[in-house]
C-alpha cells in the first residue's frame, strides 16, 4: 500500500491549544506523523511518496472561496493588528447573534469562520493545510489509477472542517476533498466511513444534501463528546441526501466488542448502498489510552478491524485524522493498514 506524505505538515506547529481554560502544547502535534512513519518503516512499508500538486481547484470544489481566502490571509491580518499571541477566536455568530455578515475586522472574521476555539491559527497553517489536502488528492489518484488501496498520511486532519468553518484541529476537509475528486474523475458513488472517535461534523455538513456520497460516522455520543452539536442518530441527510448520512453515536467506555458490532452494521449499510470506492477517515483516538477520548480499543483491535475493512473488498483510501496517544499512534495506525493488506 502506497503511503502519501508531505513534509509541509511541519508548517502547522502552533505553540498553544486552549484546553480547560489553559493554553497548553497542542495534542495535534508534528511528532504524530514521525511516529507513524517510523512504525511503517519498521513494519516493511515502502518509503512514503510525496504528493502531486493539484492546485486549489479541487479544494474549492468543497470549500467556499471566501473561507479559503480567510485561511490564507488570517495570520497576516492578525499579526498586522499587533496581536502578540496566536489567532484564537473569541466571539461567534451563536444563537440569537444572527447577523451573518462577514466582518472586515480580523477578530470578527476569525469568529465567523471558527467552530471551536481550541484551535489556534499560526504562521504556516494555511500552507500545511493545503499540503495536507494535496496528500489526500494524491491518495485518491492511486485509486483512480486502479490501485486497491492507499494511505494519505494527512496532517493537519480535516473531518471537522465544513464548507466555511475550521476547528477541532481541522482547516481543509481532506477526506471530503478526496471523495469529491473521486466523483469528479469518474467514480459514480463514494462512501466515507469515519472511524475517528469524534463525529466528522464537517464531512457530514458538506455532503448532507447529496445522494452521491454516503457519509457514515461511528463516534462518541455528542452529548458527552466533542463536537457536541452534531452527530445524533436522527441526522440522516436532507433533500436528495436523505438516507445518505448515517450516525452511530456510542457511550463512554464503549468496548471493542460493541464498537465492532456497530462497524458490522455500518459496513452492511455501505455494502447495500453500492459504492465504487471507500474513503476511511482514519482516526485512532478510539484507543483506550487516548488522552481526550473515551472508547476502549486496544492496539490488537485495530488489526482486527483493519482486516474487516479489507474483507469489504472496495478500493479504499485511508485518510489520517486524529489520534493523540502519541506513543501508540504508530502501532495503532499501521495495525489497521497491515490488517487491511492481509485480508
Ligand atoms: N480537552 C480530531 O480528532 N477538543 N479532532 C479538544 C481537549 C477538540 C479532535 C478538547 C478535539 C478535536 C481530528
Ligand atoms: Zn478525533
Amino acid at each position: 500500500m502506497d503511503i502519501i506524505y508531505s513534509e509541509s505538515h511541519r508548517l502547522r506547529a502552533p505553540k498553544f491549544e486552549l484546553t480547560g481554560g489553559l493554553l497548553v502544547p497542542p495534542f495535534e502535534c508534528p511528532e504524530r506523523l514521525d511516529i507513524i512513519l517510523a512504525e511503517a518503516k519498521a513494519r516493511g512499508f515502502d518509503a512514503p511518496i510525496a504528493p502531486d500538486d493539484h492546485g486549489l481547484a479541487p479544494i474549492q470544489a468543497v470549500h467556499d472561496r471566501d473561507y479559503l481566502n480567510f485561511l490564507k490571509t488570517c495570520w497576516d491580518e492578525w499579526s498586522a493588528e499587533g496581536f502578540k499571541g496566536e489567532a484564537i477566536a473569541n466571539v461567534f455568530p451563536s444563537r440569537r447573534m444572527t447577523r451573518l455578515v462577514v466582518p472586515s475586522d480580523i477578530e470578527g472574521k476569525l469568529g465567523y469562520y471558527c467552530l471551536a476555539n481550541e484551535t489556534a491559527i499560526s504562521p504556516g497553517t494555511w500552507e500545511a493545510a493545503v499540503g495536507s489536502a494535496q496528500v489526500a488528492l494524491s491518495g485518491a489518484d492511486r485509486l483512480l489509477a486502479g490501485q486497491r488501496s492507499a494511505f494519505a498520511l494527512c496532517r493537519p486532519p480535516g473531518h471537522h472542517a465544513a464548507q466555511d468553518m475550521f476547528g477541532g484541529y481541522c482547516f481543509i476537509n481532506n477526506a471530503a476533498v478526496a471523495a469529491q475528486h473521486l466523483r469528479d474523475q469518474g467514480a459514480k458513488r463514494v462512501a466515507i466511513l469515519d472511524v475517528d472517535f469524534h463525529h466528522g461534523n464537517g464531512t457530514q455538513a458538506i455532503f448532507y444534501d447529496r445522494a452521491d456520497v454516503l457519509v457514515v460516522n461511528i463516534h462518541g455520543d455528542p452529548d458527552r463528546a466533542f463536537p457536541h452539536f452534531l452527530g445524533g442518530a436522527d441526522e440522516r441527510g436532507e433533500g436528495a441526501g436523505v438516507g445518505a448520512t448515517l450516525n452511530y453515536p456510542l457511550p463512554e467506555g464503549c468496548s471493542f466488542e460493541r464498537w465492532f458490532e456497530v462497524l458490522e452494521l455500518a459496513l452492511a449499510e455501505i455494502e447495500g448502498w453500492g459504492a465504487d470506492a471507500l474513503v476511511v477517515s482514519l482516526g485512532v483516538d478510539t484507543y483506550e489510552e487516548d488522552p481526550i477520548s473515551f472508547f476502549k480499543l486496544k492496539s490488537a483491535d485495530f488489526s482486527t478491524y483493519g482486516q474487516r475493512l479489507g474483507r469489504q473488498g472496495l478500493p479504499t483510501l485511508f485518510v489520517m485524522e486524529g489520534g493523540y496517544a502519541v506513543e501508540a499512534i504508530g502501532v495503532n495506525t499501521i495495525n489497521v493498514l497491515e490488517g487491511f493488506a492481509q485480508a
